[in-house]
């Protein structure tokens, strides 16, 4: 008996010693270790995740929007690039969106959403996020997930430290990243030092309706900015960029741009330049600049070209920009919830530096400097340092916070996440990223109150993570559960683009404001067909305007003829519906356009420019009713010198 009792026992320890180490060695994603996280992420059929994730397309141009814990793929917002799939760039309402000082771009490189905030708390009210290629800030509602605001940024080059925005998104920040001639001129590269400058662009955000427009653009030396973050708290009114190639190096910044042990992060006093800036201070420069806005209203969009900008020189505002030394080309550069811990993390360092706000404004005030770099003091390191994290893993990248007084920092090339006590610098844990992780983002985590549940690391490399798809393989966010002392990893999903930040908020903030439908009533598109009685097809020399409705399931009017080789044909066509979900699409055969989705309610127009006679179908692309595939109609077209009259018509009508 007690002999069976031990090997009972024994048995016990060998299985339980085996899926111990079998754990360990698939880094706890098998057994009872991931039916535990499966647990923990599962979210039943019908129900909600906790949290929504705006993660940057990265060189898609887009936003995609998340469900956490799930991972589930909600939406891809149109953003800086054409999307077939809702006509965003294609149809005549959305191509203004796309203008800029040249012309028509319809693809960016986005980076850094962020979102609005008041008393440095989420309001869920907008996302921004950055055009990295073709300096722009636009700007989500999130009553409708829909870009509604684009503003080209003037004397800007890969405006890369943006767009972030202060605690009562009085500004959102856009800093270029390359420095360049201003205004643009003709001159040797090799006059860059002390020629080329960067500009940093305050844009204020309207509190009603969030208009954008740049306040004042700094004019900083000729270094790159690489990241942004706001004061917050006790240093609310500051604002903090990382700066590398302060060498101010103009080939091979490889080499040329990593001679200095530091390079700086700016201390921005935004209040102080506001100020100056109110009381007539600066200069207007002329200047060339998109402006597009779309209207829920008239479901159309508008562009109108800015001609002036106020820069400021931060040599002329003493008091407003101070540099503080920061090892190794910092990238990131994260203010923690409480306003008095900057952090930058040196690309080439092993240490993290912690500065301190309130070190700053004391070597501020007893004019402790060392020297100035055209004409910005030049704080003394030491002066400014909280202290550092000794040796916390390899390639530092940027740092969120949990509230509960942690941070989290991204190893890019130990391919790890790192926890550690933001007090007192000690690490607390370590785990694995698969593979090479960019940015990390805790829901609210730039901001002065964090939701730290979880954090997600968005990462380059995935290789043998997913079933291979040729040479691309896609890239992928990984999402931690934070609630403990060590963190847990629960799961791996697929991102679109390169993911680089990414902006998370409760759900519950956004949800119940979503908007279901328009009102058709409300709907003030110049060419809306409110009235079934209204549709038409009207004629203006060689343009064809068809008024057209929509609704479950046929097209008002269906039959049309007397449109000729050589017309540039305008389908207007208004959704009818007023019921949430119910979107109608219309196609039409050679058009050199996408299709429109058109939303209850809402107006949409293409352009088509039929070339041979015939008679061409259009339909409707999305399945809407039993009867969707009846959803459908002719245009006859007929040679250029035909004389048949316009007529159109639906059934027997
Ligand atoms: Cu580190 Cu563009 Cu924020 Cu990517 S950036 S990772
Ligand atoms: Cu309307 Cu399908």
């Amino acid at each position: 008996m007690k002999k069976s009792i031990n090997i009972a026992v024994l048995l016990l320890l060998i299985t339980g010693l085996f899926s111990c180490t079998g754990d360990k060695s698939k880094e706890g994603n098998k057994g009872a270790l991931a039916s535990n996280a499966a647990e923990k992420v599962y979210v039943a059929p019908g129900e909600h995740d906790e949290f929504y994730a705006f993660i940057s397309g990265g060189f898609s141009g887009q936003l995609s929007v998340y469900g956490l814990p799930s991972g589930r793929l909600f939406k891809v917002i149109p953003v800086f690039s054409q999307d077939a799939e809702k006509a965003y760039g294609y149809n005549e309402e959305t191509k203004p969106m796309l203008n800029t000082s040249h012309g028509f771009i319809p693809w960016d490189d986005s980076h850094h959403p962020d979102i609005s905030q008041t008393n440095g708390k989420l309001d869920g009210r907008w996302v921004f996020i950055n055009g990295n290629n073709t300096p722009r800030i636009a700007k989500i509602d999130l009553t409708t997930f829909e870009t509604t605001e684009i503003l080209e940024i003037p004397n800007s080059a890969g405006n890369h430290s943006s767009s972030f925005v202060t605690e009562n998104t009085e500004y959102v920040v856009a800093g270029t990243r390359f420095s360049i001639p201003i205004p643009q001129q003709d001159i040797p590269i090799n006059e860059y030092k002390g020629k080329f400058k960067g500009s940093l662009s305050f844009i204020s955000v309207a509190p009603e309706d969030g208009n954008m427009s740049i306040k004042f653009q700094l004019m900083m030396p000729g270094f790159d900015y690489d990241l942004s973050h706001p004061g917050r708290g006790k240093s609310h009114g500051w604002f903090f960029f990382t700066t590398y190639n302060t060498e101010e190096a103009n080939s091979l910044l490889e080499v040329n741009a990593s001679q200095n042990d530091k390079d700086f992060i700016a201390a921005v006093n935004w209040k102080k330049i506001e100020e100056y800036v109110n009381n007539g201070g600066g200069k207007m420069m002329p200047a060339n600049y998109a402006h597009n806005v779309y209207s829920d209203e008239t479901h159309s969009a508008t562009s109108t070209m800015m001609k002036e900008v106020l820069v400021v020189d931060p040599s002329e505002v003493p008091g407003a920009v101070y540099f503080i030394p920061t090892p190794k080309s910092p990238h990131g550069c994260d203010v923690d919830p409480s306003g008095e811990y900057i952090v930058g993390n040196g690309k080439l360092s092993a240490d993290l530096t912690v500065h301190s706000f309130t070190k700053m404004l004391a070597a501020i005030e007893n004019k402790k400097f060392d020297g100035e770099a055209y004409g910005i003091p030049i704080l003394k390191f030491e002066d400014v340092l909280a202290g550092t994290v000794k040796q916390a893993g390899l390639g530092p990248l940027h740092t969120e916070f949990d509230g509960k007084g942690n941070a989290y920092t991204s190893f890019f090339i130990s391919s790890e996440v790192v926890k550690w006590n933001v007090e007192t610098r000690e690490v607390i844990d370590r785990q694995p990223s698969y593979y090479s992780v960019g940015h990390v983002m805790i829901p609210g985590g730039n901001s002065a109150e964090p939701f730290g549940k979880y954090v997600i690391s968005m990462n380059k490399i995935t290789k043998d993570r997913y079933l291979p798809t040729g040479p691309e393989v896609t890239q992928s966010a990984q999402l931690y559960d934070i609630t403990g002392e060590k963190m847990e990893l629960l799961l791996d999903f697929p991102t679109i683009g390169e993911p680089h930040y990414a902006a998370g908020i409760p759900a519950e903030l956004i949800k119940g404001k979503s908007k279901k439908i328009f009102k058709l009533s409300e709907n003030k598109h110049k060419y809306a067909t409110i009235s079934n009685g209204d549709a038409r097809v009207e004629r203006d020399g060689n343009e064809v305007h068809i008024y057209m409705t929509m609704i479950r399931s046929h097209f008002t009017p269906d039959n049309i003829e007397g449109v000729k080789v050589g017309d540039k044909v305008y389908f207007h066509v208004t959704n009818h519906e007023q019921d949430y979900d119910v979107p109608h699409g219309v196609a039409m055969i050679g058009a050199n356009t996408s299709e429109l989705l058109i939303m209850p309610g809402q107006t949409e127009t293409f352009v088509w420019e039929p070339k041979q006679v015939g008679v061409w179908p259009f339909y409707c692309t999305d399945f809407c009713s039993a009867l969707h595939q009846e959803m459908q109609g002719y245009v006859r077209v007929s040679p250029k010198a035909s004389d048949i009259k316009l007529s159109w018509s639906l059934g027997d009508d």
